[in-house]
């Protein structure tokens, strides 16, 4: 099984501050927010990255998006905008290897991303 802090979190073992749950997905703020509201969206099927999506995951990973709609709207933050991310492997910054959808609002975001240095070869 692919365990991450992530599991924890969902079994409760570690607290977050949970914005939504149900049998399929749960949604919790973001340790280190980037934006006045970050959250996180996550399947509780532990699947590591984008590219071990299967056909039979594309249900619950659409929901990731319809489930941060409706958290940003019950915010009040939905007209403005607001901006998900679905990091990937090392040069998408993904560090935690279960997916999740980082949800940020509140503020204008600055496109396109910022340059990182990452170390090749
Ligand atoms: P990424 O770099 O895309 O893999 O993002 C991982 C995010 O997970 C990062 O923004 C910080 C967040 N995070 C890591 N550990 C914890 C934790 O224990 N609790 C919460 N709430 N968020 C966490």
């Amino acid at each position: 099984m692919n365990e991450t802090i992530f599991t924890h979190i969902i079994n409760k073992s570690i607290p977050a501050d949970i914005l939504y749950e149900d049998d399929e997905v749960l949604a919790f703020r973001d340790i280190n927010p980037q934006a006045p509201l970050h959250f996180l969206v996550i399947p509780k099927k532990p699947i590591a990255t984008i590219n071990d999506i299967t056909p039979a995951d594309y249900q619950v990973v659409g929901k990731l998006s319809g489930v941060a709609a409706e958290i940003v709207a019950q915010q009040g933050m939905a007209e403005q905008g607001f901006r998900t991310v679905m990091n990937c492997n090392e040069y998408g910054g993904q560090t935690v290897y279960h997916i999740h959808l980082h949800v940020l609002a509140g503020k204008p975001l600055g496109w396109p991303p910022y340059q990182a240095t990452i170390k090749q070869g």
